[in-house]
């Protein structure tokens, strides 16, 4: 009787250790299929994406969204030349959209699958570089400018010039870009930022030349530095400037009499994306009126989702520069592909930071 009752207990204990493995493994299985759901690769500019769109996407479609940044469209572009990066979203500004276009790189959107589309002001539509929009839909608008601490810098800047003042040695930022930093010293010189006279560029690739000792760094992600105290002045994005004057709120923006660049950036999706219908999803969903208004009001972009205003507060609504003025407006040039001649940008670009 013993032996017998043993015999059950070591009978039951097999059971027990079985269901134990089984247990184990069930739950394997379960964290096994959360690491395979599917991924949504996002390459974007820093603070594009913030982690409320990304998980309000995820917990929604029971996705995972992972995000790189960039910090110039042409590194995105030597990125995506090489093919196959895995990226399903990106978003190039204007000029290289219609680069991109023309070099094939981007995927055809269904605009079946992207019913929003609707929702986009027709302001913001068929822009020259994507004259009926089959690549790409807008994200956001700006314009680069100077943004300064207003408890320093005085007077207040209202030129480009302020940029090569000994005062502010080693106290400002200048952006690291082969198509605005050129286009700063075209304009402020009184040329077009998308000139394509080689005499021009030289002049102007000089004039930064003459800048460099007085640059403490170039860099694209001017709002740490703002914030830190680590510059006074930055030759930045405009949504840069007014995210650092929330957390530091003497920082002021101002875009130079001579006048600047203004962009919109857009979301695109490349050929090679391995989860495409994921990514139109994605593209729907950021232009929901109310998805689209956190997206301004993170970024401290303007909305082209009219409906999204509704969700905006005043003072994002009414900003002189985040709406700009008529005045302002006048004064703001599109960065243009240049064809053959944007390689010159490059080229002084290169030398300047060589030197
Ligand atoms: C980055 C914003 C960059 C926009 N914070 C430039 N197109």
């Amino acid at each position: 009787m013993k032996q017998f009752s043993s015999k059950w207990f070591s009978v039951i204990s097999v059971t027990k250790c079985n269901l134990l493995l089984y247990t184990i493994f069930m739950l394997s299985f379960v964290g096994g299929c959360s690491d395979s759901k599917q991924q949504l690769n996002v390459f974007t500019w820093s603070g594009y994406v913030s982690d409320e769109i990304r998980t309000g996407f995820e917990e929604e479609f029971g996705v995972k969204v992972v995000v790189d940044t960039y910090g110039t469209n042409e590194d995105l572009l030597a990125k995506l030349s090489v093919g196959g990066t895995g990226y399903d979203i990106i978003m190039p500004s204007d000029y290289m959209v219609s680069i991109m276009i023309k070099s094939k790189l981007l995927a055809e959107l269904n605009r079946k699958n992207i019913p929003n589309y609707s929702n986009i002001s027709p302001n913001y539509l068929n822009k020259y570089f994507d004259p009926e929009n089959h690549y790409s839909v807008p994200y956001t608008f700006g314009t680069a400018g100077i943004a300064y601490d207003s408890s320093i810098v005085s007077p207040t800047p209202d030129s480009w010039t302020v940029l090569w003042d000994e005062k502010y040695k080693n106290q400002f930022s200048i952006l690291d870009d082969p198509r605005e930093t050129p286009g700063l010293a075209l304009k402020m010189l009184g040329y077009s930022l998308n000139t394509t006279d080689p005499e021009q560029l030289n002049q102007a690739k000089q004039k930064l030349i003459e800048q460099k000792p007085l640059v403490k760094q170039y860099k694209n992600e001017a709002e740490e530095l703002l914030i830190a105290g680590d510059v006074v002045m930055a030759h930045c994005w405009s949504g840069d400037a007014f995210r650092a004057a929330d957390k530091r709120p003497t920082i002021k923006y101002v875009i130079p009499k001579e006048g600047s660049s203004q962009f919109i950036d857009n979301v695109c999706i490349p050929k090679t994306a391995p989860h495409k219908d994921l990514a139109e999803k994605f593209i729907n969903y950021l232009l929901r009126p109310e998805i689209n208004a956190k997206i301004s009001a993170f970024t401290k972009y303007g909305t082209c989702v009219p409906a999204a205003k509704e969700h905006l507060p005043e003072e994002i609504l009414k900003h002189e520069y985040i709406y700009p003025t008529a005045e302002v407006l006048q004064s703001l040039e599109w960065i243009k592909d240049q064809g053959d001649f944007t390689q010159q940008y490059s080229r002084a670009w290169e030398e300047i930071k060589a030197k």
